[in-house]
């Protein structure tokens, strides 16, 4: 498709939601005599990435324009998938999910969702599950991402968002603890921010068990042992402490529960605790004491630290520093968790998950379900209870209770943990559909693929790490028969008898009611409309009424709790230590730079996919060694829960007990039929980045 005019978009990758702008500036035929459109890719001024594009984005036109886009919905015939009608689609989905639901109940189809939708389909997601199925069963990927943030933000200051503070405020923090965060490869446009701070003088600390391109510009790298990170959070309160580095005034008029912190901090030894995180006692404090000293400091964590059995308890336990030494609601200052997918946030607040409804309200609360069901209008008593979360889903299915699967922006063979009780699960489902712009590894299994459009086409807001909420406009039509999902669900919905619910011409219509209900809830949208987004560029959330300007800086006089004041957490973690002789070497996983989650998209940007071909695992020298593992060869990485493949990369950088993994590839090579299937207790995020495992070379005799 030639497209002649610019296209001002936003890239559909990661948290930062950098502008740019698309043009297609000429065609080159290669040596097949295939056609390829030549892009110009700029980026366009914006607050948050200042007009900055990193190399994802850059390509990103690449998997828009890729010849494998799927162009008409996919229907399985004699086992096979073949191209249908939308009619026939449609049809089928409707025959299916009446069938399901009048033998098995409602709650026998779920509906499983993505932090990649924009807030209107998002919102609808949730509406859809609830009134369209009337099924409790929804949850979605952010489980994976968000949700250990998510709930310790909730629990201490009685509020969620990414980032406390403005992007704009880095610079201006004297010390900055970045603790199991990949800046420079997940976030990379926002690096100047720390750059800039660090040439202000900043100390920048970073916490990761490698040495990063992120802790390539730290004055302190800690690389701690996996999973331990709670307890390195306690140690580091316990020295600044000691040193009276505390702010009592703070403490005093903003806090509550200091003299139970006090109380279990008094208890935490010190050299024990180094030993656990494998650090040496001199750099923990070292990294304390130029924190507590600093007058203006901010820790932001990200899936490092967040993603394990403990992971709302380390969040927890960092932020008791910020507390503790009165680093939070002023310039300079602040928490932050550094939100992952494009919209990591917004996904995070309408109804996705299993227990929410729109504006961060609860499904339990009954005025909050009274809210919201006068928004809809329908009974509060037709809207369900509380479902579980997406790996607890994949179990339901693997156990039969869920007997049918609405996907829609997500890979979850690939990026759930234990993958292989996964794809047995949806192997087993009566009826899965899947509405992808690709055949990802999940679509392959299904009955019904239905083909959606991509970021140039999918008119939608989204809500960046910082809150603020952005139109990304749609720059061409859909190609093929792909269709927007927001378009996809009202047609399902309207198919089940519920039309009148799902009445939307526009996403801004559909913007418009999710403003209605979210008023009033934690993340208020009320006063954000699309004209506004379009005239200021951004808004940021809670944003009450039309004149509001919304907060960059929160917590400036008070928390979000009733009484105003933030919650110190003296919760003990038990911390994961689970290696054995069998399985003696920690395995983590992350990202590299130029792939994006399960590679669905990435692989497809030929640009991208040349610089990171094939996965791989960084392992220590001696380690290697240890194993008789030559850089370069294929090696089997094997847990309890099974095993797969990969190549190796021999690397200084990381600790010598750990495994570093991308999670960017699926199949044989995906690190994920590796991990382990444990859930943090309050907020079901799997500990993804710590699993016991085994290594060996794979040699032909
Ligand atoms: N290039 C790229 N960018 C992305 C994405 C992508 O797929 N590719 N995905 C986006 C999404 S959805 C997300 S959620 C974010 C994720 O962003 P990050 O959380 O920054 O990324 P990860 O690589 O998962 O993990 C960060 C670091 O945690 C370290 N780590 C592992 N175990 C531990 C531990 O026990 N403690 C500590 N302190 N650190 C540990 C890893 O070595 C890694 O360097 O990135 C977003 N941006
Ligand atoms: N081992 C390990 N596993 C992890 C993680 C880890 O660090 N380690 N990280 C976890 C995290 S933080 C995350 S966020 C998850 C993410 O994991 P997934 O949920 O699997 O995310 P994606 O790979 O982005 O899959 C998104 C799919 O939706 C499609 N898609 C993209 N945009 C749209 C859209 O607008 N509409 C529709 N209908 N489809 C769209 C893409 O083509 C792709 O097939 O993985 C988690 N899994
Ligand atoms: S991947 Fe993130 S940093 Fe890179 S261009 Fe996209 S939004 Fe910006
Ligand atoms: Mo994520």
């Amino acid at each position: 498709m030639i497209m002649q005019q610019a296209v001002e978009t936003q890239c559909p990758f990661c948290s930062v939601q950098c502008k740019m702008t698309v043009q297609q500036i000429g065609e080159q035929h290669d040596n097949g005599d295939q056609r390829r459109a030549m892009f110009d890719v700029q980026g366009a001024p914006n607050a948050a990435s200042e007009g900055r594009v990193c190399v994802k984005g850059m390509n990103a036109h690449q998997h828009s324009e890729h010849s494998q886009r799927l162009l008409s919905p996919m229907i399985r015939v004699n086992g096979e998938l073949t191209p249908c009608s939308w009619d026939e689609a449609l049809a089928c989905i409707s025959q299916k999910f009446t069938a399901i639901s009048e033998q098995y109940g409602h709650d026998a189809i779920g509906a499983y969702g993505g932090g990649s939708l924009t807030n209107e389909t998002a919102y609808l997601l949730g509406k859809f599950a609830r009134v369209a199925l009337g099924s409790k069963y929804i949850d979605y990927n952010g489980r994976f991402c968000m949700s250990a943030a998510a709930s310790a933000g909730s629990k201490t200051f009685g509020m969620d968002r990414g980032l406390t503070f403005r992007l704009a405020d880095i610079p201006l923090a004297g010390c900055i603890i970045l603790a199991g965060t990949n800046i420079a490869e997940c976030q990379p446009t926002l690096l100047p921010y720390f750059n800039q701070a660090k040439q202000n003088g900043a100390k920048i600390i970073v916490i990761d068990p490698r040495k990063t391109a992120t802790a390539a510009i730290a004055d302190l790298h800690l690389p701690i042992r996996p999973g331990s990170d709670t307890l390195l959070a306690d140690a580091m309160l316990k020295i600044m402490m000691d040193a009276e580095l505390v702010d009592d005034g703070f403490i005093q008029s903003r806090t509550n529960g200091y003299d139970e912190l006090k109380l279990y901090i008094s208890g935490i030894n010190l050299e024990e605790a180094a030993t656990s995180c494998g650090i040496d006692l001199e750099l923990i404090r070292e990294a304390a004491l130029a924190f507590g000293h600093a007058d203006t400091g901010m820790i932001l964590t990200a899936r490092g630290v967040e993603q394990q059995t403990d992971g709302h308890l380390a969040v927890r336990h960092f932020i008791n520093i910020v507390l503790a030494t009165g680093k939070i609601g002023r310039d300079g200052c602040g928490y932050g968790a550094v939100t992952g997918q494009g919209n990591g946030q917004g996904g995070r607040e309408h109804g996705q998950k299993a227990d929410q409804l729109p504006g961060y309200r609860s499904i339990e609360n009954e005025e909050d379900r009274a809210y919201v069901a006068s928004v809809w209008g329908v009974e509060p008593s037709s809207i369900p209870g509380k479902g579980v979360s997406a790996y607890e889903m994949m179990e339901l299915v693997h156990q039969g209770e869920i007997k049918s699967l609405f996907v829609m922006g997500s890979n979850p063979i690939v990026s759930n943990p234990n993958a292989h009780l996964v794809e047995e699960g949806l192997q087993k489902l009566h009826f899965l559909v899947v509405a992808d712009m690709f055949m990802s590894e999940t679509a392959r299994l299904a009955h019904l693929v239905l083909p959606v459009t991509s970021y140039m086409e999918n008119e939608g807001t989204l809500t960046n790490l910082e809150g603020r909420v952005l139109l990304r406009e749609a720059g061409r039509p859909p190609l093929g028969e792909a269709r927007h999902d927001w378009m996809i669900l009202c047609s399902i919905a309207g198919l089940l008898g519920k039309e009148q619910y799902f009445k939307y011409n526009s996403p801004e219509e559909i913007f418009d009611e999710l403003r209605l209900a979210s008023k009033g809830g934690i993340a208020d949208y009320y006063g954000i409309t699309y004209e506004r987004l379009r005239k200021e560029g951004g808004v940021y959330w809670p944003c009450v009424s039309l004149d509001d300007f919304g907060s960059g800086l929160l917590f400036r006089d008070s928390f979000a709790h009733t009484d105003g004041k933030a919650v110190f957490s003296v919760i003990e973690s038990s911390g994961w230590n689970g290696v054995s002789e069998q399985y003696p070497l920690i395995l983590t996983n992350g990202r590299v730079l130029y792939h994006y989650l399960t590679g669905v998209q990435t692989r497809r940007s030929p640009s991208l996919a040349a610089r990171e071909l094939e996965n791989f695992v960084e392992i220590h020298p001696r380690t290697a060694q240890r194993y008789r593992i030559q850089d370069g060869e294929w090696v089997e990485v094997e847990s309890p829960h099974g095993r797969f493949i990969v190549r190796s990369r021999v690397k200084e950088h990381i600790r010598e007990d750990t495994l570093f993994v991308p999670m960017h590839w699926g199949g044989i090579q995906n690190v994920n039929r590796a991990t382990r299937p444990d859930l943090d207790p309050f907020c079901k995020m799997p500990g993804f980045k710590t699993s016991a495992v085994r290594i060996r070379p794979i040699r032909l005799q």
